[in-house]
């Protein structure tokens, strides 16, 4: 048997495929796979520790901040400042971003990394999300807020780590989507799901059913449409409340997932730069598609870093089928 290549391994061999190839970010994906373990390290053991539960920090979205979003925040920063790697952080854990300048004078750095650290509950799947650009403002500055502000088709990679029965690195640089599976007694990924693609036609839906009553109609009567026993439905319905593994399922097995507006509030709950944009990018590479209902959502201009929108991502047709219900009521 071949042996399988190592996620070092493969961002070495794919590194020619970058439009500024200077090995920067490489570094930068090895940066992530070094906190993405620590983080992987920390979850598995939540359960034995005090660490599961909230912190008594409210964080600037006024939720209170769970220890392991706290603990894999501070590993993701990290690892990305640490390496002298990026120019610029921001998270969705905190409220401004971060400038980083470089400790080596010759050394300016292009990119920017934005990352949602971990959404957690409970004991079930939980995942990282990041997105990386290349700087807009010239690296002999500071980088300012619009080197964040960066429509999502603007991304260079993107990516999530997902901490479930086993631990998946599943990225993509604008070639494909592929998958590593951690083996936690080397502590390295492989890569197990290589050139990862929406299944032709999916029957999965995802949604916080019990937002229903403050729906728009046009989401209220896609549910229904869901739930008839015609032309190859019902489909199934399946939510962790994990975008991450909610995603990662739907990506399978075929499937959409939707965060709708509700009436508290119009732009729905999901963050347009630390979750929606990199999960498009990824379902985009992957032969399905992303929209906030009325366009395409990498298209979206950003306005500001914490900014929410409406996310309908997944195989292509149920996606288009969601819009023309939207559409039409
Ligand atoms: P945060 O923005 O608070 O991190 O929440 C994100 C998220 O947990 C997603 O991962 C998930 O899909 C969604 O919220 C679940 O929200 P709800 O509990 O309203 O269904």
């Amino acid at each position: 048997m071949t042996p399988k290549k190592t996620l070092g391994e493969f961002i070495i061999d794919n590194q020619n495929q970058f439009e500024y190839s200077t090995g920067e970010l490489s570094r930068l994906l090895n940066a992530i796979r070094l906190a993405s373990k620590a983080v992987n390290h920390e979850v598995n053991k939540a359960g034995l520790v005090d660490i599961i539960g909230a912190t008594n920090q409210i964080n600037h979205s006024d939720e209170t901040q769970q220890k392991l979003d706290v603990f894999a925040n501070h590993a993701f920063k990290r690892a990305l400042i640490n390496r002298d790697i990026v120019c610029g952080f921001a998270s969705e854990e905190e409220e401004n971003f971060i400038s980083i300048s470089s400790t080596n004078s010759n050394n300016n750095n292009n990119y920017v990394v934005l990352v949602d650290p971990l959404d957690i509950d409970t004991n079930v799947s939980v995942g990282t999300i990041f997105s990386i650009y290349r700087r807009l403002s010239s690296n002999t500055n500071a980088v300012s807020v619009s080197d964040f502000l960066q429509k999502g088709i603007q991304q260079v990679a993107a990516g999530y780590v997902l901490y479930g029965t086993s631990t998946m690195l599943v990225y993509t640089t604008g070639h494909g989507v592929n998958g590593f599976t951690l083996n936690p007694a080397l502590g390295t990924f492989y890569l197990s799901h290589p050139n990862l693609k929406f299944p032709k036609s999916g029957n999965i839906y995802s949604i916080n059913e019990g937002n229903y009553v403050h729906f728009p109609d046009g989401i209220k009567k896609y549910i229904k449409y869901c739930q008839e026993n015609i032309d190859g439905r019902p489909y199934t319905s399946r939510y962790i409340g994990s975008l991450v593994s909610d995603f990662h399922r739907n990506l399978i097995k075929g499937g959409i997932y939707l965060y709708p507006p509700t009436s508290q509030h119009s732009n729905g709950k999901l963050r347009l730069l630390y979750e929606c944009n990199p999960i498009a990018f990824l379902a985009e590479q992957a032969g399905g598609s992303a929209s906030n209902g009325t366009k395409r959502v990498m298209e979206v201009e950003p306005k500001e870093l914490h900014q929410r929108t409406p996310f309908y991502c997944g195989n292509i047709g149920m996606v288009q089928r969601i819009e023309s219900f939207l559409r039409e009521n």
